[in-house]
């Protein structure tokens, strides 16, 4: 595959040149390599869960057409795919119960470079779980507030705290259909219960739990994690950043922190603020200490920090083919195994830090929350001692950086909307009552090396615009449209249909809102809730004008939230299609019947500006159904 088929992002073009050239092994090369890959695993009928098999069914009905044990096509395909929710919710869940564990150490005063920042949302979120604030002190109440949110993960019976944050309606369906969370930790056990050899062998059965499991990540460990980073490391505010390789400077000290926790690189955010260290790094003959980030954990930090971004997934590699990248500080989720192997090429230093997570080539340093700033500050040492090693010969920096603003949350975006004194979603639900905006669309997801990278987020994102629907976004997606310019208030008002930009221009937002990492989808979902509260748009999230997608999907997180996602009442497009392909009853299921149920579908199209007009046409469906007046500008 030509470099510009691989990525429509130019410095990412002219990174894939140097690699080529000096015969180093990206994603893009090894996907090359696999070709073809696995018809069978692709179409979700490969069973590998006992020692019997591996059994294959054959797609053609020519072979044979159940495994040794009996599992026919659908009750294979049903297990595979709610094995790899459980996978997915299960990162999202571990995420935010780290976030309850260094929350709970801060609060009991055993960790070295953290606070409690918003002591306001602490008191709120404590209010809502029931927790007595009065008279009592910061971290007392921090204490109360950790251990409740623990108790959720291995709570046993009932219905998860959170959930409870869900438009009455929704919850209704849940209970109704019995698929109500109990307790995170508890659904996502029993996904691996339920499909290993000879347990639940009922497809729809099994992915009615997969939905379950799934509300438990979205509406649970998701929303955890986002709602206590929010606490110990700030809410965010609109901010202004920029994004993309050019990012990295030649004359500085550059440390990439790639991954998803923010405890770690919150942290070394101070780090690299360190007189100290920043002294060092001129006497090494560096100008400064650059910070930048990939992935989710520069999503975190870019939102309450400002930080840059040099790139989304699929640039990690990229990044350290620039030859600039002095150290590389990874954690957890999303980082390939691969970076060692590509860092030995240049003078990179990768650090590993996270207890649960070593890889090939790269060395570990254990990150703990009662060392936080001393770990942080020597890794930070490292990254400027390494700076000298640079072979200045082989360092190209693309030039392209992109101007943005993040920085949004389902709480300020009321503020900034209806004013500081009156926060209210009441303008937004109004300029889709009166047809000014059709809808909201959420964009989220990865990159994915069998997708252009970023076609799909872009173009997609650009149809929507030019239709009137506002957007959000976070993960991956929202590096991407930053990076063109997308997330840029004024430059990407040409992008957008006259509603929207008049919106967008009274206001002073860019048309897509970055709410953050994708554990903030959870943001998504208060929105949503927000906006059904606000009234004039039905009774629950399935009756608006309102559509997700996740164009370039490759994760098993992805796969939690796009099933929290259309469980919630969110109609749902996504490239490339989940494996499910070989059972015609799963199929069927997930891309069609399950609306009946949760009153949302997925949608499967690989042309993104198509799928934009499927989420259009849901959109105009919920209008007419609302009796919505006409759009005002577009048709
Ligand atoms: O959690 S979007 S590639 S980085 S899985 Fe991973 Fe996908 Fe990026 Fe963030 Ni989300």
């Amino acid at each position: 595959m030509k470099c510009d088929d691989r990525t429509i992002d130019k410095a990412s073009r002219k990174m894939l040149e140097i690699t080529e050239k000096e015969n180093i092994s990206t994603a893009w090369d090894r996907f090359d390599a696999l070709q073809p890959q696995c018809g069978f695993g692709k179409l979700g009928i490969c069973c590998r869960i006992c020692t019997m098999g591996p059994c294959r069914i054959d797609p053609f009905g020519e072979g044979p057409d159940r495994g040794v044990c009996g599992a026919t096509a659908d009750i294979i395909v049903a297990r595979n795919l709610i094995r790899m929710i459980a996978g997915g919710a299960a990162a999202h869940s571990d995420h935010g119960r780290d976030i309850a564990h260094t929350l709970l150490m801060t609060a009991e005063g055993k960790t070295k470079g953290y606070e409690i920042k918003d002591e306001k949302k602490l008191k709120t979120l404590a209010k809502e779980l029931g927790i007595k604030t009065d008279g009592r002190k910061k971290n007392e109440i921090a204490k109360d507030v950790a251990e409740t949110l623990f108790a959720e993960f291995g709570q046993q019976h009932g219905e998860l705290k959170f959930v409870q944050r869900a438009p009455e309606p929704r919850k209704k369906i849940w209970r109704e259909l019995g698929i109500m969370p109990r307790g995170i930790d508890r659904e996502i056990v029993e996904v691996m219960h339920r499909t290993h050899i000879g347990v639940d062998n009922d497809a729809k059965h099994l992915i009615m739990h997969g939905l379950r499991t799934s509300i438990g990540d979205g509406w649970g460990g998701s929303m955890i994690a986002t709602e206590l980073s929010d606490v110990m490391f700030g809410s965010p505010k609109p901010v202004r950043s920029m994004v993309n390789l050019g990012v990295l400077k030649e004359d500085e000290v550059n440390l990439v922190v790639h991954g998803h926790e923010p405890t770690l690189s919150d942290v070394i955010v101070a780090a690299a603020q360190d007189k100290e260290l920043l002294k060092l790094a001129k006497d090494n003959g560096a100008k400064g200490i650059n910070l930048a980030g990939i992935c989710c954990t520069a999503n975190e930090i870019l939102m309450r920090h400002g930080i840059h971004i040099a790139g989304n997934f699929l640039q990690q590699e990229l990044a350290i083919a620039t030859g600039a990248v002095d150290l590389m500080l990874v954690d957890v989720q999303c980082i390939m195994p691969a970076i060692g192997q590509v860092a030995s090429c240049y003078h990179t230093k990768v650090i590993s830090t996270s207890p649960k997570a070593k890889f090939p080539n790269v060395e570990h340093i254990q990150f703990s929350e009662e060392e936080a700033l001393p770990i942080a500050k020597k890794i930070v040492k490292m990254a400027v001692e390494n700076f000298k090693n640079r072979n200045k010969k082989r360092i190209v920096i693309p030039e392209e950086t992109t101007d943005m603003v993040a920085g949004f949350t389902a709480e300020n975006v009321s503020t900034i909307l209806g004013g500081k004194y009156r926060a209210t979603y009441r303008p937004l639900n109004d300029a889709i009552i009166s047809g000014r905006l059709r809808g909201a669309a959420a964009i989220v997801g990865c990159n994915n090396t069998k997708i252009q990278h970023d076609y799909g987020h872009v173009e997609m994102s650009k149809e929507l615009l030019k239709n009137d629907v506002i957007l959000v976004t976070t993960g991956c997606s929202a590096i991407a449209d930053a990076k063109a310019g997308l997330l840029d208030s004024e430059k990407a008002l040409e992008y957008c249909g006259k509603g929207l930009r008049e919106i967008c221009d009274t206001v002073g937002i860019p048309p897509v809102l970055h709410l953050g990492s994708c554990v903030d989808i959870s943001r998504i979902l208060m929105v949503l809730t927000n906006m059904v509260k606000e009234g004039g748009l039905g009774e629950d999230i399935s009756d608006m004008p309102i559509a997700g997608a996740a164009p370039e999907w490759m994760s098993e997180k992805a796969v939690s939230i796009g099933f929290y996602v259309i469980a919630s009442g969110a109609f749902t497009v996504l490239n490339p299609s989940l494996p499910v392909l070989g059972s015609k009853e799963v199929s069927e299921l997930v891309y069609d019947k399950i609306k009946d149920l949760v009153g949302a579908n997925f949608v499967f199209e690989a042309d993104p500006v198509k799928g934009a007009q499927l989420m259009i046409e849901h959109m105009n469906k919920k209008r007419k159904e609302l009796k919505l007046r006409p759009m005002m500008y577009t048709k």
